[in-house]
């Protein structure tokens, strides 16, 4: 509606224009007055030299005043090691094409009233000048292929990709409408190997869960790298053209989907530096949320970003990350918080391929923790605190055959009877209280015979062993729940002589 009555209200103002204009030949007309058109003429010449005068300095004045809002100037200085270069460049162009603007327009307006309509004046005819064609063509070729060359230059600094025997590390960002997936090499590395065919909700990047350089892999949120540091960024895009936008490190490169492309630069100020910067400036001293004038100052909440700067949709906004940088131990600290994607998003899952095995660092934290807690037991003095539940032991269900990831827990089992040779154990079986109470009671038996088999065909003696079925007899949580049937079909160790 606004934008609607800002028209009509243009329309109006320039049909006013027009009808004065109008009025004012229709007047001259019937006066017949050759010397008001001179006036005119002269008056117009004038004006051309005001605006010219009023143009230019109006160009130098915003400039200067918004010149804190431009990268490389103020308070936006680079991060990067190659960002200066960047900005010299820009500074260059600046420079040359603001001296050909200056001198064109004033140009422009200087001949409008010089050689404006005067009494006497002829104009000369000139078909044709070559001095003057070489001149305003080699110069602004000359000027062009100083700028280009200078650029050049600086783009294949800028594009030059790693060595394979360099230190840097790599990462990967990936695109998609809307927002970006990072993801980091884990302790290994490398990045594993992708394909798109396995893109699922669970897969986002389709990562080859086969390749084992995918189990570490990891995608933090943010975007976090230890300062002095040459990264590598993988960029790609998984729907539609997206663009890899580090502004503060004058990063900017497509992401294409099923091309990939890359980026490589070497952050060198930290978050904390950069907002020490900021703080000098007036504009970063201003509270951060105006509604809170006592609260922390802009500077202070400055985080670095990651954006996105190909328009790809109606989400395109919101393809923002935080980025940090931090020193070099902060990193190292931040890194062994993460996480493998594999093992908190799909191990034990439908798409997970090792199902049937156990790697070593569970293996290893499983031990750990069946060692404790036999300890404890062992070490108990009320005998109801002499149990040990088998948490890894699982069997089929309705069955009493054994899953095939249960025989590690029953070697650790097995191992501590080996290395305890006086420890005397019941192995109590467990059901929920789902169908029939004898059957449950027989398959409880039925399972703790099968433990106690597995450990004696292991080489624990059959005497030091007692299964007992217990059924639906002692649950230990809520039978009306799932989670509480789970509880409660168990498996457990009491140490009846040590
Ligand atoms: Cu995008």
């Amino acid at each position: 509606m606004t934008g609607l009555i800002i028209l009509i209200s243009f329309l109006l103002l320039a049909i006013v224009v027009v009808q004065i204009s109008r009025i004012n030949e229709l007047s001259k007309s019937i006066r017949g007055e050759e010397y008001g058109k001179q006036r005119s003429i002269d008056r117009q010449g004038r004006y051309l030299l005001i605006f010219m005068v009023v143009f230019l300095v109006g160009c130098v004045v915003s400039a200067y005043y918004y010149k804190n809002y431009m990268l490389g100037y103020g308070p936006h200085t680079a991060a990067s090691e190659h960002g200066p270069m960047l900005d010299r460049l820009f500074n260059v162009t600046l420079i040359i094409t603001g001296i050909v603007f200056f001198l064109t327009h004033v140009a422009l307006f200087w001949f409008g009233y010089k050689y404006r309509d005067q009494p006497g004046k002829k104009a000369d005819f000139m078909p044709h000048d070559n001095k003057l064609e070489v001149i305003w063509t080699a110069i602004p070729a000359f000027a062009m292929f100083a700028l280009v060359i200078n650029g050049l230059v600086a783009w294949n600094k800028v594009m030059d990709d790693v060595d394979p025997d360099e230190d840097y590390m790599e990462i990967e960002a990936t695109g998609y409408q809307f927002a970006w997936i990072l993801r980091y090499p884990g302790p290994d590395g490398a990045l594993g190997a992708r394909d798109f065919r396995k893109i699922n909700g669970v897969n986002p990047l389709g990562q080859d869960w086969t390749d084992v350089k995918n189990l570490d892999d990891f995608q933090p949120t943010d975007l976090v790298l230890p300062k002095g540091k040459k990264v590598r960024v993988r960029i790609t895009a998984r729907d539609v053209l997206h663009d890899f936008y580090l502004p503060h490190f004058r990063v900017k490169m497509d992401a294409v989907p099923g091309l990939p492309t890359y980026f490589v630069f070497t952050p060198n100020k930290t978050t904390e530096e950069y907002r020490e910067e900021l703080s000098k400036f007036p504009e970063y001293q201003v509270p951060a949320d105006p509604a809170n004038p006592d609260g922390p100052q802009l500077w202070e909440v400055f985080e670095f970003e990651l954006a996105c700067a190909e328009l790809c949709g109606s989400g395109h906004y919101s393809m923002k990350k935080i980025v940090r940088i931090v020193e070099p131990d902060e990193y190292e600290a931040w890194l062994r918080e993460q996480q493998s994607y594999y093992l908190t998003s799909v191990r034990g899952g439908s798409d997970d391929p090792y199902t049937e095995q156990l790697f070593d660092f569970e293996l290893e934290a499983r031990k750990g923790e069946f060692d404790d807690a036999l300890s404890a037991a062992i070490d108990a003095e009320d005998p109801a605190d002499k149990i040990v539940r088998l948490k890894y032991v699982f069997f089929e269900t309705g069955s009493a055959a054994l899953t095939a990831l249960s025989r590690y827990e029953l070697e650790n089992v097995k191992d501590a009877m080996l290395e305890n040779p006086n420890i005397e154990i019941e192995v109590g079986g467990h059901t929920d209280n789902t169908g029939d109470a004898e059957a449950n009671l027989a398959l409880s038996l039925a399972r703790a015979e099968a433990v106690a088999n597995f450990l004696v065909n292991a080489g624990v003696p059959q005497e030091r062993l007692v299964p007992t079925g217990y059924g639906e007899l002692v649950p230990v949580d809520d039978n009306g729940t799932e989670a509480g049937r789970a509880n409660n079909r168990r498996t457990e160790l009491k140490i009846i002589s040590q």
